[in-house]
């Protein structure tokens, strides 16, 4: 595929895989949250249960809640990033240190097959071969899923780093009864 980062819709559905993250306030409901206004763009076909994660990259802060989920959505790679950023700045996500605490983070893991390299947006994301607190939910929802640049699975990927720790399973990303 090319072109589709600059214009806000494509003619067909991608599936996005987003990863989610909070330590600050209640963690929890900030993921559902965001998940909720993330469906305003999309039709979420997969949540991953909760997990608690130890901090990466920057210690002293709280642990956090990650999880996935994958977006059906005709938005092109561009205004999916630019719609994300806007939940997180809606929510009262306020950038300081880098890594550092937020009320909620959403980044764009996957974008169907796309590579892309550009300021601010580099897909897949640079960093999910080497997170567990990204791999460990993704692995749960795509667990075949090829990473398009390195041509291994996410289940793969996930084996690699499950030695790293500070990766606990929590539960379930929506409580039963909830639509
Ligand atoms: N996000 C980061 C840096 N470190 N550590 C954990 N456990 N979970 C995160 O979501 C996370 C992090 C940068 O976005
Ligand atoms: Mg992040
Ligand atoms: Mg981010």
């Amino acid at each position: 595929m090319s072109g589709t980062s600059a214009g806000v819709e494509i003619g067909v559905e991608i599936s996005v895989y987003l990863g989610l993250g909070s330590n600050m306030g209640d963690k929890a409901a900030h993921l559902r949250e965001a998940a909720r206004r993330l469906a305003n763009f999309g039709v979420i076909e997969a949540c991953s249960s909760l997990y608690r994660t130890e901090p990466v990259g920057f210690a002293g802060q709280d642990w956090f809640l990650n999880a996935a989920l994958c977006l059906r959505t005709r938005l092109s790679p561009r205004a999916m990033l630019e719609k994300a950023l806007e939940i997180e700045r809606a929510m009262g996500r306020v950038r300081t240190v880098k890594n550092g605490p937020r009320i909620i983070d959403i980044d764009l893991l996957l974008y169907g097959t796309e590579i892309l390299d550009e300021p601010g947006l580099c897909l897949p994301h640079p960093r999910l071969q080497e997170r567990l607190f990204v791999l460990a939910p993704l692995a749960e929802i795509a667990p075949g899923l090829c990473h398009p640049v390195l041509h291994r699975t996410i289940e793969d990927l996930r084996e690699a780093q499950a030695g790293q720790g500070g990766v606990e399973w929590v539960g379930a990303f929506v409580q039963s009864g909830e639509v």
